[in-house]
């Protein structure tokens, strides 16, 4: 039955690969040996993979893939294109495709928990390092590993609990990543001098695997110190999946549908190609060498900003905000309206909508309302995001200055976890945090398999742009 499974996957797999043979597509492989390991694949690969990339060079390497402007460097980089990423690519009408994957695809094709639907989020970690469909026993493997893994050092823990319950619980978690940095693989190896660059990969694997399995510890300590009194009385269960392990250390454990939710959750906000802040500045620190400690802190602290990944606080805040101005009157199309125009002539931006790549609604908004669909279609809360996604794109658009008048992921996620109790806004950034480390970690394993150098653009002063262009 299990073979047949494998089959039955392989030929979807194969249809998708011709379905989308875009630049956007990388293809998928078949299944790596049934028991294989992570590591031991891995290790297979790289060699392969080094090869590939060399010849790319060899035969691409002084193609042009883009001008740059004056506009485009004053405009945030916008569209430049200067970064390689493994892991996922984003196409601006379509949306993200994990390793040719989109979401759906995801969803049909990724192991799932026993009487569960949606993917695990080991089964897309492995989609993102190896570029293959693990069969259900690796994933057990790899839940099993990072359950291994997943205690902390008690200075770490003991720093989390001196944290003021008033420090933002994003810098809590930037602060435990940091100084879990003390027993890194990779900075001590590094140290002694006598490792090899085409090594480097090693130790960051090992570190990015110690690192991920320890973040469901951080989160829940952090959950528990700052809005449950500082309850630690669950532990990681060996048995249990990852998204599991983090349901039960949020103390959400015993509601299924809120398990399958951190599935779901911890699967589509790992990875969204890589010149989003948080992918980017993980990349740009681990491209100094840094540990992944140290690089994926630095991602964090760009993910808390308000423009990326702290929105999804903002969008509940946002939506409270506007139920307590109307005091209790019913939400009308109306009522929003004058919201949103209200919240634009303020000089503020609308939480949760635009993006600086899409340009048609986020699937991950998408895949997240279906599951509002399936779980709370009568939840107050999800009606009224719904209400507001009849609203306001229309009035993003008549304003005139967002490219992109649709929802981001943002918009939905804060919803489905208020619907279940998670009502703890701040909080909400710090999942987003768990999720994206999935991302950013496989593709410094692969900076550091490829052997990416350190990364240096060059800039420009308006003085020096102004002699260059200015008619003399
Ligand atoms: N509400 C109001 N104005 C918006 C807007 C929104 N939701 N989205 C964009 N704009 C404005 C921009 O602020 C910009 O105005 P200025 O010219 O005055 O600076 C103008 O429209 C053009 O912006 P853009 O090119 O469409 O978008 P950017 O690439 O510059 O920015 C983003 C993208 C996400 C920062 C922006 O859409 C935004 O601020 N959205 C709200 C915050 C949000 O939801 N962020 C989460 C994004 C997803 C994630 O990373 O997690």
């Amino acid at each position: 039955m299990a073979s047949l499974r494998a089959t039955f996957r392989l030929s979807g797999l194969a249809k998708v690969a011709t379905r989308h043979n875009t630049l956007a597509f990388t293809a998928v492989r078949a299944y790596s040996t049934k028991h294989q390991g992570l590591k031991d694949r891995l290790k297979e690969l790289i060699p392969e993979k080094r090869e590939e990339v060399k010849k790319v060079k060899a035969e691409f390497g002084d193609k042009v893939l883009g001008e740059t402007t004056v506009d485009m460097a004053y405009g945030g980089m916008r569209g430049i294109k200067g970064l390689i990423w493994e892991g996922s690519v984003l196409d601006a009408e379509e949306g993200i495709r994990f390793r040719g994957l989109t979401i759906p695809e995801c969803q049909k094709v990724l192991p799932a928990a026993e009487g569960g639907s949606e993917p695990l989020p080991e089964s897309l970690f492995w989609l993102l390092v190896t570029g293959e469909v693990p069969t259900k026993e690796q994933v057990r493997g790899l839940s099993a590993e990072w359950a291994a893994r997943a205690k902390l050092p008690k200075f770490v823990e003991e720093l989390i609990d001196q944290c003021p319950k008033t420090l933002h619980p994003m810098s809590q978690f930037s602060l435990a990543v940091t100084a879990l940095q003390h027993d890194s693989k990779f900075a001590k190896a590094y140290q002694t001098g006598t490792v090899k660059k085409n090594d480097y990969w090693d130790t960051t694997y090992e570190d990015s695997m110690d690192l991920i399995a320890k973040l469901p510890n951080i989160a829940g300590r952090i959950y528990q110190n700052v809005f449950k009194h500082g309850k630690h009385t669950t532990a990681i269960d060996p048995k249990l999946d990852y998204g599991a392990n983090l349901a039960n250390l949020l103390g959400f454990g015993d509601k299924k549908e809120f398990v399958e939710l951190m599935r779901l959750y911890l699967t589509i906000h790992s990875d969204h190609e890589g010149g989003n802040v948080s992918a980017h500045t993980t990349h740009l620190v681990g491209s100094a060498l840094s540990d992944p400690y140290l690089s994926f802190a630095a991602g964090l602290n760009g993910l808390a900003g308000p423009l990326h990944g702290l929105a999804n606080q903002e969008v509940l805040r946002w939506i409270t905000k506007m139920r307590e101005e109307l005091g209790g009157k019913d939400v009308s199309d109306d009522t929003i309206k004058d919201y949103v125009w209200k919240t634009l002539n303020s000089g503020q931006v609308v939480p949760g909508y635009g993006h600086a790549v899409l340009r048609k609604t986020d699937p991950r908004y998408s895949c997240q309302r279906e599951f509002a669909l399936k779980h709370i279609p009568n939840d107050p809360l999800f009606k009224l995001v719904s209400q507001i996604y009849t609203v306001a794109p229309d009035i993003l658009l008549e304003h005139g200055k967002t490219k992109n008048p649709w929802p981001n992921v943002d918009a939905h996620s804060g919803v489905l976890l208020s619907a279940y109790g998670l009502v703890e806004q701040d909080f909400y950034t710090v999942l987003f945090g768990v999720s994206r480390g999935l991302g950013v970690l496989s593709q410094l394993i692969w900076d550091r398999a490829l052997g990416m150098p350190l990364e240096r653009p060059k800039s420009y002063s308006t003085a020096a742009i102004k002699a260059m262009y200015a008619k003399k």
